[in-house]
């Protein structure tokens, strides 16, 4: 295997001046035409131009300013095309390729490929290089100009149109751009089409291409980028840049969308939504995934990456920016918490297992592999730490600096951390530790109390533990905020953000009448595990009266697995947590949305994880039962509170999907989910015949399933909904997901072998794979139905999909914390795929990964 290294970074040595591409698309034998205007670069000279390209390109025609090249002086070998320096002229000169692809034999959705008819293309990473032979890499970047011949009806591509006649488009694109940055659409598509003025008063026309019939769910997709055009200029003060924005829809794509220079391409569950046919969360996730492509066109395209160890330039500082734009969008707090969510059963997940890499890793095998919660999240907490380490004002001047500095360039993390240096004065030496070392620390917080003196000292020690290739750890710059409660509620010193730097350092508070209670780690200020002396009591105390959000719904996560991992262990508890959450609950003045989170129990995964932190193998078996019977608990003792929540949580009128009515259903499933272990699911047989939305129907149908009850309101809903494949991916999804774990793999079987389960559609199979994943207890039975399930579905996949068999595969990154039994089984499927003829070069990385 080739294993690529940061620390092997070369400049290329020609400069592209230019790309002009023609396309011939026919469905078996599209011919591309690329035309590259080339420099040799003045210190480099006499170096060979190495091209990439796949082996599946049939080389038709190449010559150089118009001239064939002796035969010898041309050479592929692998996924490359080298053209020796001795054929090179010295001066700028024209290289043109002419190669033949078979877009119809292309089922990895990445390159050109075919979806529903329609030609289209994913190149990030490194798809361009299965469309022609290009220097396939972040730092070569040039204006495009594109002319598309085709019958279908409407062509896109990047920039601007210029041209438009029978058979013919033709785009420019003045923004140099990397190869993965192009994109082209060719088929049978309506748009909703809508207008932006920017600040400077250029109008911009958008649309949002879809099939024929799909345009009335394509609304809210584009009142969302609307939005996001509108904040990217007023908080950033960043504005549009082309004439046109386009988006289109795809059913058959690898990722969530593509951000494109111009025309950003979407997986079409991330744009088309109605009520009928998407939840609340699917609303949320559109309107952040729109935000987030757009956020792009400047951190991302303006500003691109020089190579793919600097991924995390774009995608953190992007994520970064659409979790900004989520939380002025709906509610900061609500945002916040679930996000930290995300994070630990993501990414804390990843950082303590084997596949744990940094932020910005130092070598891969398959760069694909790394579209990580690590790069993405994790990337994203590191830039909320600097900004509370400069401060809002410094954060908007370093930004300011970025824009203007690296415009048009291809930069580095260690550009990004100079400009918050020059911009702040500030030294970031140890911060940049956050970039190379993986791991989650741990922060341990020692409280001394000193009565005579008013005085309270916290020592706080951070570690980290050892992971894959990194043994030691030196500490880090940790902000960690806090603040401090009196006994009587009441908060007597405001959040203050304490450094810490050294592996142990102590912190004072003075002036204090009474002993207090510290509200430690407020708003999630650092993306560590934190460890405390605290009992139950006072965390209760916490939940009932810590004014940071975060850490009063922290408390009352932690009361809950506290009980949970007690109850997971043989133990009792619960006790406090139960009461603690009837007071939350019934609290009327507190946000719905809140509340529901506070009422929504720690899934099985999250136990687990607590558990094997704390140095216990998790039995899924046992965690299963705790947290049902936990939940059966919680409804018993707040049978009336949860009843008149479920009946006063109704939001009345026509279906909007904004937040205030979001929080309500979200309050209102809440408590169904609860009732739901003590009526039988009778109330959920009722919802889902009345229910007007989606976020209610899948509530519904989920307690359904849970109580056994599921056959009739599934049959209706295949019936219903048998045209609609986004329905249809919920459907296959819920099943396995919220079956009994004994049978939750032969489901996934029964459904697996349905003339439906259209396998090869990457939404499809991530509805069938994934929704067994998120059955705990299922995915890990003792029996090892559910690993032998998986490998066998990922071996066929990763024949046609390489992305994706290797990204499923993360279903098996905690194996190692099994009892032996589990882990045998877990191993024998990892050891089946590695040992399958001819795997990919993706999957093999993670299944070699995940052995070591
Ligand atoms: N920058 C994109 C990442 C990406 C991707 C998207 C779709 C299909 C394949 C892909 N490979 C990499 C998405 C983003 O983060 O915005
Ligand atoms: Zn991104």
């Amino acid at each position: 295997p080739m294993t690529h290294l940061l620390a092997d970074y070369r400049p290329y040595p020609f400069t592209l001046k230019a790309t002009a591409l023609e396309f011939h698309l026919a469905s078996q034998s599209t011919r591309v035409i690329a035309r590259l205007s080339l420099v040799p670069k003045a210190d480099a000279g006499g170096q060979d131009m190495v091209l990439d390209g796949g082996s599946e390109l049939e080389l038709r025609a190449l010559t150089i300013n118009g001239q064939e090249p002796d035969p010898r002086m041309v050479m592929r070998e692998g996924e490359t095309l080298t053209i020796r320096a001795a054929a090179l002229p010295a001066e700028p000169f024209v290289l043109e390729t002419e190669v033949q692809i078979d877009p119809s034999a292309n089922t990895a959705c990445e390159g050109l490929y075919i979806s529903g008819g329609m030609f289209c293309t994913q190149c990030e990473a490194e798809g361009f290089r299965h469309i022609t032979f290009y220097p396939d890499r972040p730092d070569v970047m040039a204006p495009f100009d594109v002319t598309i011949h085709s019958d279908k009806p409407v062509l896109l591509s990047n920039g601007n149109p210029v041209q438009r006649e029978a058979g013919l488009a033709r785009w420019q694109d003045p923004w140099p751009k990397p190869a993965y940055l192009f994109a082209l659409v060719a088929g049978d598509l309506v748009a909703i089409s809508d207008s932006f003025t920017t600040m400077s008063g250029r109008k911009v026309a958008l649309n949002v291409w879809v099939r024929p019939g799909d345009e009335d769910r394509a609304g809210f997709a584009m009142e969302s980028l609307i939005k996001s055009m509108k904040w990217d200029e007023e908080v950033y003060g960043r504005e549009y840049d082309l004439d046109v924005f386009n988006i289109v829809a795809v059913d058959d794509f690898n990722m969530g969308a593509m951000e494109n220079k111009g025309l950003n391409i979407f997986n079409s569950k991330l744009v088309l939504a109605s009520p009928e046919t998407a939840t609340d969360g699917d609303y949320e996730r559109i309107e952040g995934v729109i935000a987030h492509e757009y956020f792009h066109n400047w951190t991302g395209n303006r500003i691109t990456c020089r190579d793919w160890f600097q991924l995390c330039l774009k995608e953190g500082l992007t994520v970064f920016r659409d979790q900004q734009f989520t939380s002025d969008m709906r509610s900061a707090p609500v945002k916040r918490i679930t996000d930290v969510q995300a994070l630990r059963a993501r990414q804390f997940r990843e950082d303590q297992g084997p596949l744990a890499h940094p932020v910005r890793p130092d070598h891969y095998e398959e760069i694909n592999n790394f579209y990580t919660a690590t790069i993405y999240e994790k990337g994203a907490e590191v830039i909320g730490m600097l900004r509370q380490l400069v401060g809002e004002e410094g954060y908007r001047k370093a930004l300011d600096l970025y824009f203007d500095r690296h415009d048009g360039d291809a930069a580095t993390i260690e550009d990004w951390l100079q400009v918050f240096e020059d911009a702040t004065g500030r030294d970031l030496t140890q911060f940049k530790r956050w970039y190379t070392d993986a791991g989650t620390p741990h922060v341990e917080m020692h409280e001394d109390w000193n009565a005579d003196d008013g005085r309270l000292t916290l020592t706080l020690r951070q570690s980290t533990p050892p992971t894959p290739g990194q043994q030691d750890k030196p500490p880090r710059v940790i902000p960690f905020a806090v603040g401090l409660i009196g006994p009587n509620g009441q908060e007597v010193a405001a959040t203050r953000v304490l450094e810490l730097t050294e592996a142990e350092q102590s912190f004072t508070f003075d002036g204090l009448g009474a002993r207090p209670v510290v509200s430690a780690l407020r708003g999630f200020s650092a993306p560590v595990i934190l460890k405390r002396e605290i009992d139950d009591a006072t965390r209760a105390f916490l939940l009932a009266h810590d004014s940071d959000p975060f850490a009063r719904w922290e408390a009352g996560r932690d009361l809950a697995l506290s009980a949970l991992t007690a109850l997971a262990q043989g133990r009792d508890g619960g006790e406090d947590y139960v009461a603690a959450i009837g007071q939350l609950a019934g609290d009327d003045q507190a946000d719905p949305a809140f509340r529901a989170l506070c009422l929504n129990l720690p899934g099985e995964e999250e136990i687990a994880t607590r558990l094997t932190a704390s140095g216990v193998t998790p039995d899924p078996d046992a965690i299963h039962a705790a947290r049902e019977d936990l939940a059966r608990r919680m409804a018993e003792a707040h049978t009336d509170l949860l009843a008149g929540l479920y009946d006063s949580m109704v939001v009345k009128g026509p279906y909007s999907p904004d937040s205030d009515s979001a929080a309500r259903r979200a309050l209102r499933i809440a408590a169904l989910g609860l009732l739901n272990r003590i009526d039988g699911g009778d109330r959920a047989e009722v919802l889902f015949g009345i229910a007007g939305n989606m976020t209610e129907r899948m509530a519904a149908l989920s307690c359904l399933i849970r109580r056994g009850r599921g056959q009739a309101a599934l049959t209706a809903m295949a019936d219903q909904f048998a045209d609609n494949r986004l329905v249809m991916d919920k459907w296959f999804a819920v099943q396995p997901m919220a079956a009994p774990p004994a049978e939750a793999a032969a489901i996934a079987a029964r459904l697996a072998r349905r003339p439906d389960f259209d396998w090869k559609n990457p939404n499809r199979f991530r509805s069938l794979l994934g929704g067994l994943a998120a059955n705990h207890a299922g995915f890990h039975a003792a029996d090892g139905s559910g690993y032998d399930f998986t490998a066998d579905w990922l071996m066929k996949m990763d024949k046609a999909n390489p992305q994706i068999s290797a990204r499923m595969s993360t279903a098996f990154e905690t194996w190692p914390r099994y009892d032996a039994g589990r882990r045998a089984a877990a191993l024998a499927a990892l050891n089946r795929m590695a040992e399958m003829e001819g795997i990919s070069r993706n999957l093999r990385e993670m299944v070699s990964r995940m052995i070591a």
